[in-house]
């Protein structure tokens, strides 16, 4: 019988002699070759559904470093993109939609679109799992739905999520109907990654932290919850990581409720705390700060290695508390994999 790759027997519970390594945003432009790549590619949605080239961007960090997955070179806004709300990726901006204005624009809303509009994703899916070794995972994802729909109300990034909020507080039923919406174009992309070879589903909800805890328990739980639900039945092999950054203690009723195998922790997470409230539950992923990263040096050393000592000896997956920094020098990841696959804990 073929080994299971180490971060599947991490998330599915157990101890790996040593913790598996990836980096969220492993690939991007802190690399030469996707810089070369980038420039030869008109915009960044065309690199995304490039399924050759998307694939090869995939495939760049696990050709320099030893990481035990790959994820999907890909974006949470596809799924706006695919339901009939084009969404555009200016230099320098970040991403700008269309803001949705009404409940006619959310009824407009087609999660049907979603195979059709996305095939060169699943493509890009084939061809990364076709390239690699059989003991590097590779990694699906999705926004969740609470994060894509601040994208869909404001029109882009947001510091406040005014709009988005106000639309919740006002008008819960409409608001509801745009979860529902992007929640079952979100199970649709998720299935259809899995059918093209995704093994490990990651569910970003980055701005989960943006809400008090009446708000996480209706947009952010119950449409994750219902996700894992129907991901159970549709793939009950895949595991799932949540990814709700920043939200502090609300990190252990996403844990507890969710139903998700692995939670990945932002940097402010106590490591602790995480060992003692999150780890008898589910795996933990994380939680390097990515400043330090780029920092390197013996700071980066000595926080990995304390949070080797403090998460190592339950359900573990090294990694960070958030994307890679373009600036980041590559040898500093390559000294970060080093060091995990040493195992050394202070
Ligand atoms: O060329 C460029 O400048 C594009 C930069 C870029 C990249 C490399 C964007 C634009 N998206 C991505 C890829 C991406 N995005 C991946 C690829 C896989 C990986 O290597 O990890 C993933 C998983 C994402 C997910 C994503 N997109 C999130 C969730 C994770 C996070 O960063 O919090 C979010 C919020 C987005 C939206 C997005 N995509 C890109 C931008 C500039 C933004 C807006 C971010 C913001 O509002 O602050």
């Amino acid at each position: 019988m073929k080994a299971e790759p180490p971060l599947l027997q991490a998330l599915k519970g157990a101890v790996t002699k040593r913790p598996p390594i990836w980096l969220m945003r492993q690939a991007g432009r802190y690399l030469p070759e996707y810089r070369a790549l980038r420039e030869k590619t008109g915009s960044f949605l065309d690199l995304c559904y490039n399924p050759e080239r998307a694939a090869e961007v995939t495939l760049q960090p696990i050709r320099r470093f030893d990481l035990d997955a790959a994820i999907l070179f890909s974006d949470i806004l596809v799924i706006p993109d695919a339901m009939g709300q084009p969404v555009r990726f200016e230099a320098g901006e970040g991403p700008v939609l269309e803001a949705l204005a009404d409940r006619a624009a959310i009824d407009a809303l087609a999660p049907e679109r979603v195979e059709a509009h996305l095939a060169p994703v699943y493509e890009t899916v084939r061809l990364v799992k076709a390239g690699l070794p059989e003991r590097v995972a590779l990694i699906g994802f999705a926004g969740a739905p609470w994060t894509v729909a601040t994208y869909m109300v404001e029109g882009g990034s947001s510091r406040d999520f005014a709009r988005t909020k106000g639309w919740a507080a006002a008008d819960s039923e409409g608001f509801a109907a745009l979860l529902a919406k992007i929640e079952a174009a979100t199970l649709r992309h998720l299935i259809a990654q899995v059918r093209a070879g995704a093994q490990v589903l990651q569910i970003f909800d980055s701005w989960a932290g943006a809400l008090d805890e009446v708000f996480f328990e209706d947009l952010v739980i119950a449409p994750t919850k219902r996700i894992v639900e129907a991901m159970r039945k549709a793939a009950p092999d895949v595991p799932i990581i949540g990814f709700p950054k920043a939200c502090g203690l609300l990190y252990e009723r996403y844990a507890a409720e969710t139903g998700v195998d692995a939670v990945s922790l932002d940097p402010s997470v106590p490591l602790d705390w995480a060992a003692s409230t999150l780890q008898g539950r589910v795996a933990v992923q994380g939680n390097l700060d990515p400043v330090l990263l780029l920092a390197g040096g013996e700071t980066m050393r000595s926080r990995v290695a304390r949070i080797l000592a403090a998460l190592g000896s339950g359900p573990f997956v090294f990694n960070l508390g958030h994307g890679v920094l373009p600036p980041t020098p590559p040898e500093h990841v390559a000294e970060l994999v080093a060091l995990v696959r040493e195992g050394k804990a202070a």
